[in-house]
């Protein structure tokens, strides 16, 4: 397949550095950099082992002009990245020079790769499948070493070994259903049909597992998106700053100082977080401050979890209770701040539970480890983030989903004497939406859009 397309591109981000790579894969790469490869011991790479690195100068054919010192590695299919031959050109890393190497190279019949394309052509030739394609980009977009972890997990195949493992139990099932068909004018006897409910039962636990770990596992990739919120001068600001380490947002004695939503990254203990300090919640008639509370509001419902900012040193407040409300469905965090003052609050009085709670100090920085646990805690809940291969895309999340449905029509409709060909429907769909994570059975609209997300050169 393609072999005869080459493709080529920078690999190396833009910018400079000390060394850049322009990439070539098809069936003439090892021609193309030959033509443009000056060895000082007139070594061919045609006639190099593969996975050698060679010494010598890019030129112009044409003019024999030396555009870079350069070492070229020839990797000869299968054993490569993509199954195809492939040539790196290891040359310096600036603009210039890689620019008018990836130009030569396509003037001699080479073909600007598409993003992602590299990829895409070692899911195509089955060397990956594609959740382990996907998770090449999310290796390199990981935001700490957990996500890092578990992306690498994921190209190394072990989330595709837990849905493979539940496609073919899937598989197995749909046999012995199939086998019904062929007697339509029997019923299936009770013992086959237990057989079959058992089946079906574990397979749904296998992927009620597999969904559960997607939670804490897109957040372990996209971030937890975490709102702080609360009345005016709680000390929203002022806890932002103490979890940065540094003044981020301005701090005054002043209520309503805050008036836009204010986004900071944090790693808390391994998970990545995405800090969102707003301008703090009360009924207002300036139209700046106005909006700002609108966007407050805003945060809250898009967060994963809400730190809901209490001021210990005063009672509590109406609008603490009905903020409390509002975030009741979202999880919640409270943070009862200024401890170091008298303490007037009292959290029962409201009648609304409140908890968890904790106690902080975002003047001296006392209870912050403590909200950092708590905050962990919320969401690694089951998970202990190392072991099994965790769901981290919200494509593989919704095709998991979908034959969680597919099968737990199977099971209700089993005692119904339904007919064999609608069970085996059933199983269909769900095995082919579990495919869909491997890239079995998904269309090529949506791999082109997988693969449009990555980056040229990779
Ligand atoms: N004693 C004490 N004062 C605090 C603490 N946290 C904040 N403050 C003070 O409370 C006042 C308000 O703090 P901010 O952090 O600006 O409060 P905010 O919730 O962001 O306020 P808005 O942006 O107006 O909604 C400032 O004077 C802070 O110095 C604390 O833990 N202890
Ligand atoms: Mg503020």
């Amino acid at each position: 397949m393609h072999t005869e397309d080459t493709i080529a591109a920078i690999s190396t981000p833009p910018g400079r550095g000390g060394i850049g790579i322009v990439r070539l894969s098809g069936g003439n790469a090892i021609k193309i950099a030959e033509r443009i490869f000056i060895s000082p011991k007139s070594k061919k790479l045609r006639q190099t082992a593969s996975h050698r690195i060679l010494y010598g100068h890019i030129a112009n054919p044409k003019n024999r002009e030396i555009i870079d010192e350069a070492l070229v590695s020839v990797m000869k299919a299968p054993n490569t990245y993509t199954r195809e031959d492939m040539v790196e050109i290891n040359c310096h890393g600036g603009p210039a020079p890689l620019r008018r190497v990836l130009e030569i190279v396509l003037e001699k019949g080479a073909r600007l790769a598409g993003p992602g394309e590299f990829t895409q052509r070692a899911f195509l030739n089955g060397r990956i499948d594609l959740a382990q394609a996907e998770a090449v980009l999310d290796v390199i977009n990981a935001l700490t070493e957990q996500g890092r972890r578990t992306a690498v997990e994921q190209l190394r195949g072990g989330l595709s070994a837990r849905t493979e493992a539940v496609r073919e139990k899937l598989a197995d099932l749909a046999a012995v259903v199939e086998t019904h068909i062929d007697f339509p004018e029997e019923d299936i006897g009770p013992a086959p049909l237990k057989d079959m409910n058992k089946r079906a039962l574990r397979i749904q636990q296998a992927l009620k597992k597999l969904t559960d770990s997607a939670r804490y596992g897109m957040i372990l990739r996209e971030g937890l998106k975490t709102a702080i919120i609360g009345r005016p001068n709680v000390g929203k600001s002022s806890l932002l700053n103490a979890l940065l380490e540094h003044d981020r947002a301005i701090v005054t004695e002043i209520p309503g100082t805050t008036r836009d939503v204010i986004e900071e990254y944090l790693n808390i203990n391994g998970i990545p977080a995405r800090i969102m300090d707003t301008a703090g919640i009360r009924e207002v008639r300036d139209i700046a401050e106005r909006e700002g509370v609108k966007r407050s509001i805003r945060a809250m419902e898009d967060a994963d979890l809400v730190l809901l900012v209490l001021d210990g040193s005063e009672a509590l407040h109406k609008t603490d209770l009905e903020l409390a409300e509002r975030s009741a469905s979202k999880n919640t965090i409270f943070v009862i701040n200024k401890t170091d003052l008298p303490r007037k609050i009292n959290p029962k009085s409201g009648n609304v539970d409140l908890s968890p709670i904790v106690h902080i100090s975002a003047k001296s920085g006392t209870g912050l480890e403590e909200l950092k646990n708590k905050i962990t805690e919320s969401i690694t809940a089951g998970n202990t983030g190392s072991g099994d291969a965790l769901v981290t895309n919200v494509r593989h999340a919704r095709a998991l989903e979908k034959a969680l449905a597919s099968v737990g029509s199977f099971i209700s409709a089993l005692p119904k004497k339904t007919s064999p060909e609608f069970l085996s429907v059933e199983l269909r769909d769900a095995l082919d939406a579990v495919g869909e994570i491997a890239g079995t059975t998904t269309p090529d609209d949506i791999l082109n859009r997988i693969f449009s997300n990555f980056c040229i050169g990779k």
